[in-house]
């Protein structure tokens, strides 16, 4: 393998990075970008020329069967995969998919996707990381793997520790591995020293577990991925209406007559959507599409469960209506919707809900005086859409009798997204779409529990009536200072205040932020401890000492002392449903996330009268506290043994606001500016093509929006192009300006033009992220600005 280098950082940070004894520049253990010799981002390498034209088949179908079937030869796996396939999202048999976080469909009998198939045979793999893995190969050699070629060799067999002498993992018992931990989180000066990131696909008992560790050693900080993710919608909803959770449920997308849908690409991240969407449009529901791109999922699909469609190619409409809004123009296209509707009522009584406003609301007076105030040239030059555009789509909302509004990471990942979403409840408050049938807000989430992390205690900010519960149920005293998130465990991490990392699932260094300011303190640690299933670039970026402990997969059997386990996992939609594994795990060396929490516990507190062994042996248990600790989970075991298990009871649902003025509070925020002060600059967000899941990239492809063959690119509009000379796939450097002045680059990206507003440019996570700052978050949020990065764009030298 030839030598690579590493050119993703500038001057700047390359003197961070020396200062830290870190990797000097040109070593590869940042990942490969490209260099001229070599493509594929962080997904496989590849000599194929690249290809980018427009796609203009529906989504889903026999373009995603045919690659389903190249997935599984991939991962040589025989029939029994297919047979895997048809229990999963099985009512009372099967396992959750650990894919995405749409809800499962009672109508459908074969609930599944192309995506979700892809996941579980990527976990479902032949392929083995073993203790002979990794005596054949040094850190500093896997450093130069591509990110794909890592986790392509296989699920991880057994713990292994680092061994700087060698520059190996090597093998370590279970029994030491928890030692050395416990011995570590033990000799830090104060708790706060440690962190305990989860991934969100970690179950409620084993989440409620970890955070029972965390809280009982004595810290908050609980960094999780919904710190990039949907912490905005949370702290949105949260100020608004109560509820850090969307209360739409899958019944009222079956119900509403008009459906907007914000910031998300369905087809490939929540495929299983395809399936409401078609049916609303089949029932003549307006369903409008928000997003700077055309994708997908917007247009037409062939429906994926349904196998007689899939036979003749019928197609069905996804989409009644796409408005091309600019990035971050989200805010300005609701308030112009809000000012449609105000204007409406001036004249027609029916336009707002009086009953609900004055019975339910808080604020209406001054939300009105805000809209009224605010001109149609600011509307439209921050939505980027025109006054017609925006009429129209005031007119759908004000014409419907039942609204859901969806959005995803498109809205989230800015720097005023919770002033936007407030926006969006306040829009659905004017008409009293919010707690009946065919109504309310409803967020896409991400990982398939990510939502339930958070219910079951993932945060680092707690709430104190949750605290106590868990206080007096579990005989502890929780920590009552706030924790440390995401991007302020990275900052702790880098300034020395937090020595010991534990990442619960995931991939932290790839997923986080400016990946060399996060890999510079994630080797600063004392201790990182990676609980994986597969090889990932986190393993090669590591304190001190390191750990790779491997556990179970969703898809396989978990048996315990009392027999076989089920886990829970909560959907998008607060629908809690038991998952059980039948596989053969891929090793007999694998633990448990339970089991390995339980043992990093006792190893770490050792005079805990937690029953950490108690709960391993049977998941009941961990049910049975759970049910004690977490409103709405009263007789935990029996409902989630229904089919479908139950839906958490939220107030917000049945019009009971619990806010401090016990009603919901419409938001006063200003209209922010989100246009660049220099025309020079363009808005680049970063995305996923639809061979990923987030740091897992399975090919270079993105059927979708047409590209093959490549990763590292920068969607762009033509004349944004022709303004800086360039043509199509003319090499580029990108060029981000971070908040605090400081500069990141890549280089020798190539150029494509898509159908993009102007001044809006869009490439892939996680190879853009060394663009992103460290202090390049929210201030509303603290999320990451991943759809918000300030860019110039240039021919490449
Ligand atoms: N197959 C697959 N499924 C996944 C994942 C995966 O990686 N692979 N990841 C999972 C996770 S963790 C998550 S959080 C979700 C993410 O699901 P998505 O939110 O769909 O994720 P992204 O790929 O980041 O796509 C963001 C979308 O928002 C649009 N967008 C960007 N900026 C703006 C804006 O300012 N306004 C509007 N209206 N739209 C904008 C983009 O064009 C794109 O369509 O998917 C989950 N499901
Ligand atoms: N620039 C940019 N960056 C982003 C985003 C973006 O839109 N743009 N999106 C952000 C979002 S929304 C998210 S959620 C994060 C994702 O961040 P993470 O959740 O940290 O990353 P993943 O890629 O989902 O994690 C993949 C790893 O999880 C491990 N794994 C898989 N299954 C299991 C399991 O069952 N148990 C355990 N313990 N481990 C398992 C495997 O080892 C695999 O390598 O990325 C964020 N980063
Ligand atoms: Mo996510």
């Amino acid at each position: 393998m030839t030598t690579h280098e590493n050119r993703s950082h500038t001057d700047h940070t390359h003197q961070a990075a020396e200062d830290a004894g870190a990797p000097r520049p040109g070593s590869l253990e940042l990942g490969r970008l490209p260099d001229g010799t070599r493509q594929g981002g962080y997904g496989p390498e590849t000599q194929s020329p690249w290809k980018s034209r427009p796609y203009h088949h529906p989504a889903a179908g026999w373009g995603a069967a045919m690659a389903v079937g190249k997935v599984v030869m991939r991962q040589r796996l025989p029939i029994v995969a297919t047979k895997s396939m048809f229990t999963m999202n099985h009512p009372v048999r099967g396992y959750d998919c650990p894919g995405c976080a749409w809800p499962d469909d009672p109508g459908v009998t074969l609930d599944i996707c192309e995506n979700g198939i892809k996941h579980v045979t990527w976990e479902m793999t032949r392929k083995r990381v073993d203790a002979e893995f990794f005596a054949a190969h040094t850190v500093s050699e896997l450093a130069e793997w591509t990110d794909h070629a890592l986790e392509d060799q296989g699920r991880l067999t057994e713990p292994m520790a680092y061994d700087g002498a060698v520059d190996r993992y090597v093998p370590i018992s279970w029994d030491d591995a928890f030692a050395l931990v416990g011995s570590e989180l033990r000799a830090l000066d104060s708790p706060d020293q440690a962190a305990f990131y989860t991934s969100g696909r970690l179950s409620n008992e084993a989440s409620f577990l970890y955070q029972l560790m965390a809280r009982e050693y004595g810290t908050n900080n609980l960094p999780d991925c919904s710190n990039m993710c949907h912490e905005a919608s949370g702290r949105a909803l949260t100020a608004s209406l109560a509820t850090g959770k969307g209360t739409a449920d899958l019944e009222d997308w079956a119900q509403c007559d008009a459906l907007f849908i914000l910031g998300v690409n369905a087809a490939s991240n929540a495929p299983r959507m395809l399936t409401s969407l078609a049916e609303a449009v089949d029932r003549g529901a307006q369903v409008v599409h928000v997003n700077p791109l055309v994708e997908a999922g917007a247009t037409r699909t062939i429906v994926p469960h349904e196998i007689l469609d899939m036979a003749r190619f019928k197609t069905t409409a996804t989409g009644t209506d796409t408005l091309q809004v600019r990035s971050g123009g989200d805010m300005a296209l609701i308030r112009g919707m809000a000012k449609v509707v105000f204007e409406a009522a001036e004249t027609d009584p029916g336009a707002l809900d009086h009953e609900f406003l004055a019975k339910y609301t808080d604020g209406l007076e001054e939300y009105r005086a805000l809209v009224e105030a605010t001109e149609w040239d600011q509307l439209v030059a921050q939505s980027g859409l025109s006054e017609t555009q925006i009429r129209r789509a005031g007119r759908i909302y004000l014409d419907s009798q039942r609204t859901v509004i969806s959005w995803c990471l498109g809205v989230t990942q800015h720097e005023h997204s919770v002033d936007a979403i407030r926006e969006i409840v306040n829009l659905l408050l004017l008409r009293g779409n919010i707690g009946r049938p065919g109504t309310g807000p409803s967020p896409v989430r991400g990982h398939s529990n990510v939502q339930g992390n958070r219910t079951c205690g993932i945060d680092h900010n707690p709430g104190e009536a949750f605290l106590q519960r868990l206080d007096e149920v579990c005989g502890i005293t929780s920590p009552r200072t706030h924790g440390l998130d995401t991007v302020h465990t990275i900052a702790g991490m880098h300034a020395g205040d937090v020595k010991v990392f534990v990442g619960m699932g995931g991939n932290f260094v790839r997923a986080a932020p400016d990946t060399v300011f996060t890999a510079e303190g994630l080797r600063r640690c004392h201790l990182t401890v990676q609980v994986s299933t597969k090889l990932n670039r986190g393993h090669l970026v590591h304190g001190r000492k390191a750990l790779i402990l491997p556990c179970l997969g969703r898809t396989e059997l978990d048996r315990q002392r009392t027999g076989p386990q089920g886990i829970t996992t909560e959907d998008a939609m607060s629908s809690v449903q038991l998952s059980n594994g039948h596989r053969t795990p891929a090793s007999e060396h694998l633990l448990s996330e339970p089991a390995i929490i339980a043992g990093i516990a006792r190893a770490t507190l050792p005079g805990s009268r937690t029953p950490w062994e108690d709960y391993v042996d049977d998941y009941d248990r961990i049910r049975d506290v759970m049910s004690r600790v977490l409103p709405g989970f009263e007789g935990f075991n029996r409902l989630v043994r229904q089919p479908y298990g139950f839906r958490i009871p939220q107030p917000a649902r049945e019009r009971d606001f619990r806010t401090p003025s016990g009603r919901a509070e419409f938001s006063r925020a200003p209209l922010h500016d989100v246009l660049p002060d220099d025309a020079d600059v363009l808005v680049l967000q970063t995305m996923r093509s639809h061979d990923q899941w987030n740091t897992t990239i399975y090919s270079n492809d993105d059927r979708y929006r047409g590209v093959k063959n490549i990763r590292e690119l920068i969607l762009m509009n033509a004349k944004d192009m022709r303004d800086r000379g360039l043509s199509e796939g003319d090499r580029v450097d990108i060029v981000a300006t971070c908040r605090d002045g400081s500069q990141r680059s890549v280089r020798g990206f190539r150029a494509l033009e898509y159908n993009v507003p102007r001044g809006c440019a869009a490439g892939y996570m996680p190879e853009m992220n060394v663009l992103i700052g460290a202090a390049d978050y929210s201030t509303q949020s603290d999320q990451p600005l991943m759809k918000d990065i300030r860019v110039r764009v240039s021919r490449s030298a």
